[in-house]
């Protein structure tokens, strides 16, 4: 009748065996996993080439040299009296440019618009200036003599 005890108890300790060895083995086996997680790489920088802006070549703007188109009548602001006639024939200035006649005959002439805006005697070796303000084109004779005729273009 009193028969039993003994195998519960060695089951127990079959029980305890059995922990024991399971622990053993957890043991063993979790020792080498410590060597393992030496290097935690560190995150790779992200080279981010940060594009510098190209110059844009900004051309140098160049100097567009403005022909000044020399028109077919002689420019420039001087005419010159010789010889009984005005040189040159006709004459193209801009508005605001001052002309300048000059006398290289030995005989006074005169220098007179025919529309009334100058009139002025120009003795031998002397010189008459007058300057236009106004556009237009001015002809002019000498009174004394008559047949000497020119122009004045102003613009
Ligand atoms: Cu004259």
């Amino acid at each position: 009748m009193q028969k039993t005890s003994t195998p519960t108890t060695t089951n127990a300790w079959l029980c305890l065996l059995a922990v024991g060895f399971l622990v053993l083995l957890a043991a063993c086996g979790s020792a080498p996993s410590t060597t393992g997680t030496g290097t935690t790489p560190t995150a790779a920088p992200t080279a981010t080439p940060t594009p510098t802006a190209a110059p844009t070549a900004t051309p140098t703007a160049n100097p567009t040299p403005t022909p000044t188109p020399t028109t077919a009548s002689s420019s420039g602001n001087s005419v010159s009296i010789k010889n009984f006639s005005f040189t040159p024939n006709s004459l193209t200035v801009k508005v605001g440019t001052k002309v300048t006649w000059t006398n290289h005959d030995s005989v006074t002439h005169t220098v007179t618009a025919n529309q009334g805006a100058f009139n002025s005697p120009v003795l031998p070796g002397s010189s008459f200036s007058f300057t236009f303000t106004k556009a237009g084109t001015y002809a002019y004779h000498c009174m004394i003599h008559p047949y000497m005729m020119a122009t004045i273009v102003v613009h």
